[in-house]
């Protein structure tokens, strides 16, 4: 019986290779013998070293090609001679150089506030990886920073024991795995995904910290050094006074260094804080925006949907929204200075200055960031990695507009201050999209996403093609050559929920995904296809036409009530899927 079956496997290998080797055979018959003949003319230069045995050889051939037991087996002698061949032909595909990847995420920032994306604040790093890269124009993140931090490292919305950590396929696929930023998971994500789990080396904090030391000599929360708290003192740094968005860079740059001694590829990534609050900053960045935003928010909003409308990084048919402040209630307190929107004219001089402070301290945060992700993009250049290496660059939420000061008399900037950026600036970050940070409508949701990958990406190319951070897993596995596992630490794996972006990468057209899901369950959107319903602090679902009215001007509920229907009873059968479940993660 296993007989049978053997040679039936083996007639079918023969039948399904016959045209295949055929003509395999005959081009190595022909290569065997040119072969020989070249060897027999070297050998004919030389007629006293034995001229007459090579000369021989070309007949010791033909002899043998025309022989009974090559004739009789041909097929077999051939099957075998291919088969080897192929395996030795196969060899160099395993052995081609897998792309380093560095996946670069900052923190509460506004769509237009790269420069890439409309902004005046300066980037001119971001902006080389856009220039030379693919600029996603309809990209979702979490809408805050836990969910997407999640998401985007599980490649599911929701999970538990089985979550498979990004830095796990990179490590199930050979590279070294560097870590240095900020953490930060939902519950839901299990002990064995911590940073100290996965990567090789991490430095990281949980959540919000102060960007310098502060007076009292520790920071709001503590800093881990491959899993293990590390005191602010013996935090390296390499320029004084010590700031977070500089020391980050400074373990990556090291890690990257030790990592260039090795053969294999490299993951890098690099969550920033910045520009999350507090709003604290070198004074030299600060300086180079101060005086820039007397102009004002309304002012500058409409300059930025200018730019965005020139760069071609908005949808099609996008209208500017309505100015708007936070509308979100169950985040307090709210203040109508901060939290409101007002308008710019009218202001004093003096609570223009103030507001001008405010605002560049907020750039300068950003510009501090380029500025370090263009150390590593100078690193990668120097050592001559960065020609194989794809780089990733997204925000995890839309800008912030909470009121989180903590002291009210000290000026935002120095390491002895503690402010928030107010609404009317984030509206400003979030242009030409509604709400903010939390918020399933489009200012909360949308970041910017690009991807530079010199050689596979098309140079300063645009994608309407939506995209969401559960995408990124998938795309890993297409990219870095090894398959999902089926377990992870004694469970099973559960099943990715995005797809895999690669198709777009090279300027095809995907399959898009079912749905999209985004913004805290008050604040919950669903998107499929053309349309999208969204909820505001848990009222009634609101309905768009995203592809027409991508800045949701038009709610839709009212007038098309069968679509409301259908799209709020197909979440309905989704959104148990999306309630936090499995383990209750170990916070740090
Ligand atoms: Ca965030």
């Amino acid at each position: 019986m296993v007989i049978i079956f053997k040679q039936q496997r083996i007639l079918r290998l023969i039948m399904q290779n016959i045209p295949t080797f055929y003509s395999q055979m005959i081009s190595f018959r022909l290569d065997i013998y040119r072969c020989l003949l070249k060897m027999k003319n070297i050998w004919e230069m030389f007629p006293l070293l034995g001229r007459g045995l090579f000369a021989k050889i070309p007949k010791i051939w033909c002899d043998f090609l025309h022989s009974p037991i090559f004739v009789k087996h041909w097929l077999i002698i051939a099957l075998l001679i291919t088969s080897c061949a192929e395996k030795k032909a196969k060899k160099p595909e395993n052995t081609i150089q897998k792309p380093n990847i560095v996946l670069i995420m900052a923190d509460d920032i506004g769509i237009s506030d790269i420069g890439a994306y409309g902004s005046e604040i300066k980037t001119p790093n971001i902006d080389f990886l856009a220039d030379k890269g693919l600029r996603f124009t309809t990209f979702y993140n979490m809408a805050k920073c836990n969910p997407t931090r999640s998401s985007l490292l599980t490649g599911l919305y929701s999970g538990g024991n089985g979550a498979v950590h990004l830095a796990q396929l990179t490590k199930n696929a050979g590279y070294t795995n560097i870590m240095s930023g900020k953490e930060h998971f939902d519950n839901w994500v299990p002990d064995y995904c911590k940073a100290e789990n996965v990567f090789d080396k991490s430095f990281y904090f949980w959540a919000t910290t102060e960007y310098f030391l502060p007076p009292s000599g520790s920071f709001e929360r503590p800093f881990y050094l491959d899993g293990k708290q590390i005191a602010p003192e013996a935090i390296e740094h390499r320029q004084k006074p010590m700031y977070k968005t500089d020391f980050i860079t400074d373990y990556a740059l090291d890690w990257l260094e030790d990592s260039f001694q090795e053969d294999n590829p490299f993951f890098l990534y690099l969550p920033y804080h910045s520009a999350h609050y507090p709003l604290q900053a070198r004074p030299e960045d600060i300086e180079k925006y101060r005086g820039k935003y007397l102009k004002g928010w309304d002012a500058l909003r409409q300059e930025r949907f200018q730019k965005m409308q020139q760069l071609a990084v908005l949808p099609k048919n996008t209208e500017l929204s309505p100015p708007e402040g936070n509308l979100n209630t169950s985040r307090g307190p709210l203040v109508p200075s901060y939290t409101d929107y007002y308008p710019w004219e009218g202001l004093t001089d003096s609570q223009k200055d103030s507001l001008d402070l405010e605002m560049s301290v907020y750039a300068a945060m950003i510009d501090r960031m380029d500025q370090n992700i263009g150390r590593v993009l100078d690193k990668l250049k120097e050592s001559g990695k960065l020609e194989n290496t794809l780089v990733l660059f997204l925000i995890d939420n839309g800008s912030c507009p909470f009121y989180t000061n903590k002291i009210e008399d000290v000026q935002p900037g120095p390491a002895n201050s503690y402010w928030s950026l107010r609404s009317t600036w984030a509206n400003l970050g979030n242009t030409p999209y509604r709400q903010f940070k939390q918020c399933g409508h489009e200012g909360g949701s949308h970041t910017p996403f690009i991807a530079y990958w010199p050689g596979k990406i098309a140079p300063n190319s645009f994608t309407h093609q939506p995209g969401h951070v559960v995408d990124i897993a998938p795309t890993f596995l297409d990219i870095i050559g090894t398959s999902y596992p089926d377990s992870i630490n004694g469970y099973a794996s559960l099943p990715l929920h995005g797809k895999s972006l690669l198709p777009v990468f090279k300027g095809e057209r995907r399959i898009e995904p079912d749905y999209f899901v985004s913004g805290l369950d008050k604040f919950r959107m669903f998107r499929s296809g053309d349309y999208k319903i969204v909820r505001l602090n848990g009222s009634d679902w609101e309905l768009y036409n995203i592809k027409e009215d991508p800045t949701e001007l038009h709610n839709l509920a009212a007038n098309s009530p069968e679509r409301l229907d259908e799209m709020t009873k197909r979440y309905a059968r989704i959104e148990p899927g999306l309630q936090q479940i499995g383990p209750t993660s170990s916070n740090k």
